[in-house]
């Protein structure tokens, strides 16, 4: 961005790319420069010209295929940790995440990708409330976010709800990305509580929810190859779209 904070400058989305935001100064040249058959011990020297300076920050947004979004509890480090390598911060209270997380998730020998664990969002985070929405840059490059919604914890239709107009009121078209829902501590629901918890949500959302238990791993090989399709899908989209 440039010193306003607002104009794009680049976008370095892809290995490899670089672009000049500063043409370099001109060193001058010394005296040997000067030197000729009738003047071997020239005085002169040129000093050159400054290079170019200006303010610019650069803003990091970490590539990841999927991205875990939810709110505080939810449960998405724990999935983090039980799908990936990553051994994220788990705690029964909320912000435990303070700081972006990715992990590979292998399904085989071929198939992988990377998911990121971001802070939770609450009710307010877009105007600054618990930590914010800072973090949501990280899952904006994400081909699938998935929203985990703690199943223990009462309503979850108000959860979902919560969460999603966060990522409306955020933007960069984030609530337009393709959503898993995923209602989480299914082992610490009633059978009875769990299938009209997930009724309500597939009713609120329109959507097919999918149920899991982060702590048993129940759910969670079925839910991995679905966030993987979708990952595979846009990748494929992603070959196929030339560069411009
Ligand atoms: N019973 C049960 N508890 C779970 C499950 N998944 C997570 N928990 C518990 O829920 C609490 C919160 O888990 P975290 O993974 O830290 O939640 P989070 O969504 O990352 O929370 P923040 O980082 O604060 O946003 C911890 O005490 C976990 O042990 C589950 O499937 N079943
Ligand atoms: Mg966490």
């Amino acid at each position: 961005m440039d010193d306003d904070r607002v104009t794009m400058l680049a976008d370095l989305d892809k290995p490899g790319m670089r672009i000049t935001l500063c043409r370099g100064g001109d060193g001058g040249h010394g005296n040997a420069h000067y030197k000729t058959s009738t003047n071997r011990a020239p005085r002169r020297s040129d000093k050159g010209w400054p290079g170019e300076e200006r303010w610019v920050w650069l803003r990091m947004k970490l590539i990841a295929d999927a991205g875990l979004v939810g709110l505080p509890n939810a449960g998405k480090s724990t999935f983090l940790s039980v799908v990936s390598a990553a051994r994220p911060k788990i705690a029964d209270y909320p912000f435990t995440t303070l700081h972006p997380q990715l992990g590979v998730v292998r399904l085989s020998m071929t198939e992988e990708f990377v998911l990121a664990d971001i802070p939770g969002l609450i009710e307010g985070a877009h105007e600054g409330t618990g930590l914010g929405d800072r973090f949501l840059g990280h899952v904006e490059r994400c081909a699938v976010l998935l929203h985990l919604i703690d199943g223990a914890a009462g309503d979850v239709v108000s959860a979902w709800r919560t969460i999603r107009h966060e990522l409306a009121a955020y933007g960069g078209g984030l609530d337009e990305k393709p959503e898993i829902i995923a209602l989480n501590k299914n082992d610490a629901m009633t059978p009875r509580e769990a299938s009209a918890r997930r009724a309500a949500l597939q009713k609120a959302s329109g959507a097919p929810v999918v149920l899991i238990s982060a702590a048993t791993h129940q759910g969670v090989p079925e839910l991995l190859r679905m966030m993987f399709d979708v990952v595979t899908r846009a990748r494929e989209e992603a070959r196929q779209t030339p560069d411009d």
